[in-house]
């Protein structure tokens, strides 16, 4: 199965970036034709410095490297190192009706979270809509926040294939059951733009204390809880294995615990979890060229997919 999916260089990631998707990335590759990305040209809408771009376009080909990402298995490429995708867009955003943008709701969120909207945002999905095409991609694995972007990419391309005759896969989202939407430090989305996060690499000292600093409820510590209800819970959930968890969730129902030992939990599993990924990127620091290099082929084997069927959708639409 081809598989695609991408992730946008607008700084550090962060758990949820990686147990909503790109651990499934990790997973998939080993079956399937997975192609991953590093989506500059969508970070274009908030990163607005050319040195920080480029510095996190390239942190984000490390980030992925140290976590699993293997390019014997798997095309790791930078989105804009492929032109053919964003010609491809025009060709889908000329057919996009209005209203289908409007209704998305990431958009609207932000804009009501006072993010400033500008026409970028707005046309977001049909880039996204193009990144998928460009691939004949079949699987797109995601957290739960981008399910209605994939939605709206299948109704984009079901249109144009329509009006033009069948031309494009059309794609189908995957998430996973217990990290599609994981929780911030505040309980909410765990999102860069609402300052909730917390970073996958980075200083251990530092991500401690922000693990200490998840807010939780003020019920007294003697009162049973539930555990499915407590985004403290639910982030150790994500490190824990099988019988660790059931224990943990024991504890909650019985009560009698402080949330700071479960803190102190959640702080120890994460440092564990990520030990490996984090010498392998202090080892990738030092090794740039081979980083570079990997990019350069995976754009290369990602530019001939992409032109094949850039080539099919002009023809389709009687520009060739
Ligand atoms: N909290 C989350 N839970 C599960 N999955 C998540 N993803 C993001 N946040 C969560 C998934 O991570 C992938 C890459 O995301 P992205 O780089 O496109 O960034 P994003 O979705 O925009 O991430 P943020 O932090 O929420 O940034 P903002 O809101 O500032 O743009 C995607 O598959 C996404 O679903």
């Amino acid at each position: 199965m081809r598989v695609l999916s991408g992730i946008q260089p607008t700084g550090r990631p962060h758990w949820g970036n990686f147990f909503g998707a790109i651990r499934q990335y990790i997973d998939l590759q080993e079956a399937n034709d997975g192609f991953y990305f590093i989506a500059d040209l969508h970070a274009l809408t908030t990163v607005r410095d050319a040195e920080a771009m480029r510095q996190n376009t390239l942190n984000a080909a490390i980030d992925l490297l140290a976590l699993g990402l293997d390019p014997a298995k798997a095309t790791l490429f930078v989105q804009s190192h492929v032109p053919e995708v964003s010609e491809l867009c025009w060709l889908l955003l000329s057919g996009t009706p209005m209203g289908l943008l409007q209704r998305c709701v990431a958009y609207k969120e932000k804009v009501d979270k006072g993010l400033s909207a500008d026409a970028g945002l707005f046309t977001y999905p049909v880039l996204q809509a193009a990144d998928i095409l460009a691939y004949d991609s079949e699987i797109v694995p995601v957290g739960a926040d981008q399910v209605q972007h994939i939605e709206v990419c299948r109704d984009i391309a079901t249109k144009f294939n329509h009006q033009f005759g069948e031309t494009f896969v059309l794609p189908k989202a995957q998430t996973l059951d217990h990290s599609a939407k994981v929780p911030g430090t505040d309980g909410e989305k765990m999102s860069k733009s609402y300052d909730n996060t917390l970073p996958l690499f980075g200083e251990v000292k530092k991500i401690r204390k922000q693990i200490m600093r998840i807010t939780t409820d003020s019920r007294a510590m003697e009162d049973p809880k539930d555990p499915e209800t407590d985004h403290l819970f639910l982030l150790y959930r994500l490190f824990a294995g099988g019988s660790d968890v059931q224990a943990m969730a024991d504890k909650y129902r019985q009560g009698g615990f402080g949330y700071g030992e479960v803190k102190k939990a959640v702080a120890e599993v994460s440092e564990q979890y990520f030990a490996d990924a984090r010498e392998k990127r202090a080892e990738l620091e030092s090794n740039l060229d081979y980083v570079h290099q990997t990019l350069r082929d995976g754009a290369d084997r990602a530019r001939e997919v992409a032109a094949t069927v850039l080539s099919r959708a002009q023809t389709a639409c009687g520009l060739r």
